[in-house]
C-alpha cells in the first residue's frame, strides 16, 4: 500500500502565501498573528527571517506589511506558498548541489514515500540526458528538478508521462514567458527551433507494474550564451536569451508545478485531451522525419502519438511503425 504523508505546511510558506493571496496589499499584523498563530513578536521574527533571505517587506505603522520583492534564490516554502496541487510538491526540497536530481529521487524512490516529492537543486555536476548524454546546469541560471512518481499505467504506457511533462513545461513557459514553446518529438520544448527544455523520464517496473518513474526537468531560464559549452550556440537557447529579459525562476517553478500536477493527472485518466494540446504545440506532427533509435534509422512521415504516448511514423513503402523514443535528426515540412 502507498503511504501518502501530508506534510504540516511550515510558517515560512504561510506568511509568503498570506502576501501572494494580498498580491501587492497590505496585511495587517493582526491578520498575520491569526493566519500564523504567533505573537506579533513572532510574526515579527518570521518577517525578520525572510528580510534576511532578501525578500523586502515594507511595514506601516497603521496599514501593516505588504511584499515587495522577492529575492533570485529557490527557496521550497516559496514555491510551495505559490502552489495550490493535488498531488506534485506536496514535500518539496532545495539543493544547493547535487550529482544529478534523478539520483536524488532513485534514492528515494526505494522506500515506500509517496508519489509527489519535488527536488530542484541550483546546480547539477553529473546533470544527465537520456542515453547517458550530459545536461548542462550552469548554477542558479535554471530549472533543474526531479519529481517522484507512482503512476497507475503500464509500463507499456509510461511515455504518456514524458508527452505530459513536455506538454505541461511548454504551458508553463508559454504562460510566464509569452513566448512560442513547442515541442519536438519525443522530449524537447523548443523555442525558435533550439531546446529551451528536456525531460528524462526513467522507470523502474516489475512484470507488469510501474513502481516508480522519475521525472527529470531542465528549463534553461537565465542562461546566457557563454553559460553554455560553445558547440550549443546552434541547438540551445534560454528564456532569457529569447525574450532579452530575465524571469523569476520561482514564479516558473511553481507554474511549472502547477502545470504538471494537471498535466500528469489527466495523462492517466483522458491522455486523449494531452495527445490534443500535444498536436497543437508540436513541431514534430505531419513532418517528414528521420529518426534514429540506436543505430537504426527510420524515415517516414509523423502521422500521430498513439494512446501509449508512442509516435506513429508512416513509412514511404505505407506501413506504419510505432516509435518509442529516439532522435529525431530532421524535421522536414
Ligand atoms: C534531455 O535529454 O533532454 C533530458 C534532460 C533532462 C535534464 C534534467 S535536469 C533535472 C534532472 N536531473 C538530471 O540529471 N536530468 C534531469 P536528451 O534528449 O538526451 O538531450 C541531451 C542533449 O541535449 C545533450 O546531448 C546536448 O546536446 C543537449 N543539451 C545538454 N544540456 C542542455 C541544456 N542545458 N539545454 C539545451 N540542450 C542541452
Amino acid at each position: 500500500m502507498p503511504v501518502t504523508v501530508v506534510l504540516a505546511m511550515t510558517t515560512g510558506t504561510a506568511i509568503l502565501e498570506v502576501f501572494y493571496q494580498a498580491a501587492g496589499q497590505f496585511v495587517s499584523l493582526a491578520e498575520l498573528e491569526r493566519v500564523l498563530k504567533l505573537p506579533a513578536a513572532g510574526v515579527t521574527a518570521e518577517l525578520g527571517e525572510l528580510k534576511e533571505l532578501g525578500y523586502k517587506i515594507e511595514a506601516h505603522p497603521h496599514l501593516g506589511y505588504r511584499l515587495l520583492e522577492t529575492p533570485e534564490r529557490l527557496t521550497a516554502d516559496d514555491i510551495k506558498a505559490r502552489l495550490k496541487t493535488r498531488v506534485i510538491g506536496l514535500e518539496i526540497l532545495v539543493f544547493d548541489q547535487t550529482s544529478s536530481t534523478n539520483d536524488v529521487i532513485a534514492h528515494m524512490a526505494t522506500s515506500q514515500r509517496g508519489e509527489g516529492i519535488v527536488v530542484f537543486a541550483e546546480s547539477q555536476t553529473k546533470g544527465r540526458g537520456r542515453h547517458g548524454r550530459t545536461w548542462a546546469s550552469p548554477r542558479g541560471k535554471g530549472l533543474w528538478f526531479s519529481v517522484l512518481l507512482r503512476p497507475k499505467l503500464k509500463p507499456a504506457a509510461a511515455a504518456r508521462i514524458t508527452v505530459a511533462a513536455s506538454v505541461a513545461v511548454a504551458r508553463a513557459v508559454r504562460r510566464v514567458s509569452g513566448l512560442d514553446a513547442r515541442i519536438k518529438w519525443p522530449n524537447d520544448v523548443t523555442v525558435s527551433g533550439k531546446k529551451v527544455a528536456g525531460v528524462l523520464t526513467e522507470l523502474s517496473a516489475e512484470k507488469d507494474e510501474i513502481l516508480s518513474a522519475i521525472l527529470g526537468i531542465g528549463i534553461n531560464v537565465n542562461c546566457r550564451q557563454e553559460d553554455f559549452p560553445p558547440d550549443f550556440s546552434k541547438i540551445a537557447t534560454s528564456l532569457e536569451l529569447e525574450a532579452g529579459r530575465a524571469f523569476d525562476r520561482v514564479a516558473l517553478a511553481a507554474d511549472a508545478l502547477q502545470a504538471l500536477d494537471g498535466c500528469y493527472e489527466v495523462a492517466q485518466t483522458d491522455f486523449d485531451s494531452i495527445v490534443a494540446e500535444w498536436a497543437r504545440l508540436s513541431t514534430t506532427l505531419g513532418k517528414q522525419l528521420v529518426v534514429t533509435i540506436g543505430a537504426r534509422r527510420v524515415e517516414g512521415h509523423a502521422q500521430a502519438l498513439d494512446n501509449d504516448g508512442a509516435l506513429l511514423l508512416r513509412r514511404d513503402n505505407g506501413q506504419v511503425e510505432r516509435i518509442l523514443g529516439g532522435d529525431v535528426v530532421v524535421e522536414r515540412a
